[in-house]
């Protein structure tokens, strides 16, 4: 039995919940993280060393990193329709799976921690303001992708870039910010809620 560790809360958590539901994978899920066991803890530590969740343990094998665990199950499960085999659309959707690590997570940053988690930190309105204006130019990039493809982030259907990729897009309807009018971003957020497991995982917690 697959073994998860980390609290459903987390975003991150979130991705491996949402594609184990996808692709019908039984699992056990353990508390880790803010609010339950710490990550700290040295029997954590040994698993992760960068204290984090999602961890998980799929027999003798321990892996970290929410996106490259999505990408294992579907690949572990042959699940080509969601991860295609051949090289270009392979790319496509691991492009927009880095995107979503890298560029899009990095731009929300500041908003998130100020407008949701009210960090004191996080309170200069200007930074606020030129938060807001990075992560809405991020999510602008996805209206003009889903414009493009019609449907999902890397084309005409669901693949596994959809899961981290929605998730964030439900980051965003849910942050109490102005969101910028994105027809087709609102389009896919509804077309996303058609999935189960999306509405298992995708929507039921903020942080
Ligand atoms: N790059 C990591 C980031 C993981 C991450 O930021 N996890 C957060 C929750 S979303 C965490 O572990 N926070 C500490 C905690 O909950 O104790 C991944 O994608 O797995």
């Amino acid at each position: 039995m697959l073994r998860i560790l980390g609290r459903a809360s987390s975003i991150n958590v979130r991705k491996v919940l949402w594609t184990c539901a996808e692709l019908d994978i039984p699992f056990e899920r353990e508390d880790w993280g803010s609010g339950f066991k710490p990550t700290s803890a040295p029997e954590f530590l040994t698993l992760n060393p960068n204290a984090m969740v999602p961890v998980i343990q799929d027999g003798d094998f321990t892996l970290w990193e929410s996106n490259t665990i999505i990408r294992y199950l579907a690949t572990r499960h042959e699940a080509w329709a969601l991860y295609p085999t051949a090289a270009k659309p392979r790319a496509r959707v691991d492009q927009w799976i880095d995107w979503q690590a890298s560029d899009l997570n990095r731009s929300w940053s500041y908003a998130f921690m100020s407008l949701v988690r009210q960090s004191p930190a996080h309170q200069d309105p200007d930074a606020l303001a030129a938060g807001c204006a990075e992560w809405g130019r991020y999510m602008q990039i996805l209206e003009r992708q889903l414009i493009a493809t019609g449907a999902y982030v890397a084309g005409t259907v669901f693949t596994l870039a959809d899961i981290p990729v929605g998730l964030s897009v439900n980051r965003w309807f849910q942050t109490p910010l102005e969101h910028p009018h994105l027809p087709a971003v609102k389009d896919y957020y509804a077309r996303l809620n058609e999935r189960a497991g999306y509405r298992l995982h995708g929507s039921n917690g903020l942080p």
